[in-house]
C-alpha cells in the first residue's frame, strides 16, 4: 500500500519479546522519538521501516497499536560490518570528536552502502506519488540520495540525532565525498545545533563544490537544500505527569530509604558509552570523599550503566573499566551498607527512571560530546517541586538550552569536582531560580513542537523544490 509519509529510521519501535509460551511478540521500545513521531504517522497515514533487532529473515510488514511497521531483515554480517562496524565503529566515534579512534574498513563501507540501498529501495516501495519521507540518522546518510535517484517526486527530509564534526575531523573519512552526497539527497537536513548544520554546509562548500548562502546549498540542477538546526526535545507534560503519580512519588521516597536515607544522591544515567564520560565523573566524586569534603554517610553516586553495543570492543573494554573503578571506589572509601557509587548495569521502565529522576538531588551529565542528551531534559521535566540540581557538560547539544545548570568541561577535573561541590551545598533559593527556568525553556520547546517544526520546514522546502522540478 502507498503511504504518504515513510519513517526510515536504523530501528524500528518496537522489540521482538519471547513469551513465556515461546511465542514471539512486539513490545514498543522506549524512547521519545516513537512518542514524537507517532502523532505525526497517525495524522499522515505513515509507516514506518526499519530494522526490529536480530537476524530473522522475510519478516512480514504488520501494525502494533495501530501503526504500520515494516521490517527490514539484516544478516549477521550486515549487522557486524553496517550496524556495529561503519556505523558505530566509524562514524559514532567520528561524529564524536574522536573520542575513540574510528576505524576504516572498506568492507565495511561496502556493506553500509548495501544496506542504506536496501532501506532506500523499500522506501520508495512504500511512498505514495508525491509523499514525504523523513529519514532519521546516522546509520542511513546515503538514502536521501538513492531515494531521490529512485523517486524524485519525494519530498525527503533527513535528521541527524548525534553531532556533526567540524570539518577538520570529518576530513578524516575516506568516503567524505559520497556521505555529503548521500545527505544532499534530501529537501532538508535538520541537526541539533546551528553549529553542525555549519559544519555541514562549509564542508559542502569545500568538499563537494556547490554554491551555498547561509543555510542554502544550490545544487547545479536548481535544485536547494537547507541544513538547519532543529534540538530534540522530550514529553515534557508525560514527564511531569509520570513524576506527579502516586506510584512514582512512593518509589522514590522508597528509593531514597533504600540507600539509607543520605542527606543527598547524586545520580547519573546513561547508555554505557565512551562518550558519556561516566568514568570522569565517578573518579571526581570519590576524589570529594578521598579529600574528606563530601563522606559516604552524607551522599551516594547512584550510577545506572544502559547495557549498550555490547558486543563492539571498545564498549566491553569501557565496561571493565568502569567496573573496576567502581569497585576500587567501594572497596576504599565504602562503608558496610554505605557504599560511595551504587552501580547497576541494567535498564529499568520509564516509571522507575522518573522515579530515580525525583529521587536524586544532583543530576550528573558529563558527556565529553552528545547530540543533545536527553536524560538531562528528563531530570528537569520530572523536578515538580522546582528543586535539584543538574549539573552538565558544556559539550552536550542540552547545554545550549539549559544555560541555568551547572556548566563543566568534564576534561577539567577540578572544575567538575568544584561544580558536583557548589551543586551539593546550593541553597534552596538557587536551586528553584536555576530549575524554575530550565523548566519553562523544556515545557515550551517539547518534543513535539520538534517534530511539528521539522515537518512544517520540510514542506516548504519541498516546495521549493516542486516549483524547480516544473518545466
Ligand atoms: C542519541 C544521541 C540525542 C535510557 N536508559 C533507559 C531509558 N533511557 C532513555 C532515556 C532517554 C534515552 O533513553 C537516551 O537518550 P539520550 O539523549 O540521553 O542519549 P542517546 O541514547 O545517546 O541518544 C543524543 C538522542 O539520540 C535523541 O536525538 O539526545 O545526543 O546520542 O530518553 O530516558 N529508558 C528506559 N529505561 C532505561 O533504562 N525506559
Amino acid at each position: 500500500m502507498a503511504h504518504d509519509l515513510v519513517i526510515v529510521a536504523n530501528r524500528l519501535p518496537v522489540d521482538r519479546v519471547k513469551g513465556p509460551d515461546g511465542k514471539t511478540t512486539w513490545r514498543r521500545s522506549p524512547g521519545g522519538l516513537v512518542s514524537a513521531i507517532e502523532p505525526v504517522m497517525r495524522a499522515h497515514d505513515g509507516v514506518w521501516v526499519g530494522w526490529p533487532g536480530g537476524t530473522e529473515q522475510r519478516l512480514k510488514p504488520f501494525k502494533d497499536d495501530g501503526l504500520a511497521l515494516v521490517p527490514l531483515s539484516m544478516t549477521a554480517e550486515e549487522i557486524e560490518e553496517h550496524y556495529e562496524g561503519f556505523s558505530n565503529g566509524t562514524l559514532w566515534p567520528l561524529y564524536h570528536d574522536v573520542v575513540a579512534k574510528p576505524e576504516f574498513h572498506r568492507e565495511w563501507w561496502d556493506t553500509y552502502v548495501k544496506v542504506n540501498r536496501r532501506f532506500a529501495e523499500k522506501a520508495a516501495d512504500l511512498a505514495a506519488k508525491g509523499a514525504t519521507v523523513w529519514v532519521h540518522d546516522y546509520q542511513l546518510q546515503l538514502v536521501p540520495q538513492m531515494l531521490r535517484e529512485l523517486r524524485p517526486d519525494l519530498r525527503i527530509g533527513f535528521y541527524l540525532h548525534i553531532p556533526f564534526p567540524p570539518a577538520e575531523l570529518f576530513q578524516q573519512l575516506p568516503w567524505r565525498r559520497q556521505i555529503l552526497e548521500g545527505l544532499l539527497g534530501a529537501d532538508l537536513v535538520g541537526f541539533q545545533l546551528p553549529g553542525a548544520a555549519q559544519n555541514f554546509i562549509r564542508l559542502v562548500r569545500q568538499r563537494v563544490g556547490h554554491k551555498t548562502h547561509r543555510d542554502l546549498v544550490y545544487l547545479p540542477d536548481g535544485r536547494t537544500v537547507r541544513a538547519a538546526a532543529f534540538p530534540i526535545s522530550i514529553d515534557a507534560a508525560g514527564f511531569q505527569e509520570m513524576a506527579e503519580s502516586e506510584a512514582v512519588t512512593e518509589r522514590a521516597a522508597a528509593i531514597r530509604e533504600a540507600l539509607g536515607n543520605p542527606k543527598k544522591i547524586f545520580l547519573g544515567i546513561d547508555r554505557l558509552d565512551y562518550t558519556k564520560g561516566i568514568y570522569a565523573r565517578l573518579r571526581a566524586f570519590g576524589e570529594l570523599i578521598s579529600d574528606g569534603r563530601l563522606t559516604v554517610d552524607d551522599a551516594v553516586f547512584v550510577q545506572v550503566a544502559v547495557p549498550s553495543r555490547e558486543r563492539v570492543e571498545h564498549y566491553r573494554n569501557l565496561r571493565d573499566d568502569i567496573e573496576r573503578l567502581v569497585g576500587r571506589l567501594n572497596g576504599d572509601l565504602g562503608r558496610i551498607g554505605r557504599p560511595a557509587i551504587s552501580y547497576l548495569h541494567t535498564s529499568y521502565p520509564r516509571e522507575e527512571m522518573a522515579a530515580l529522576y525525583r529521587a536524586a538531588d544532583v543530576m550528573v551529565v558529563t558527556p565529553y560530546r552528545d547530540g543533545m542528551n536527553l536524560v538531562a531534559k528528563e531530570y528537569v521535566a520530572c523536578r515538580i517541586h522546582e528543586d535539584g540540581a543538574l549539573v552538565l557538560s558544556e559539550f552536550a547539544g542540552a547545554a545550549d538550552e539549559l544555560r541555568q545548570a551547572w556548566l563543566v568541561n568534564p576534561y577539567d577535573m577540578n572544575g567538575m569536582k568544584a561544580a558536583l561541590l557548589e551543586a551539593y551545598e546550593a541553597e534552596p533559593k538557587e536551586l528553584a531560580r536555576r530549575m524554575k527556568a530550565m523548566r519553562k525553556q523544556i515545557a515550551q520547546h517539547d518534543v513535539k513542537a520538534w517534530a511539528d517544526s521539522f515537518m512544517t520546514e520540510l514542506e516548504d522546502e519541498g516546495n521549493n523544490h516542486r516549483k524547480t522540478l516544473r518545466p
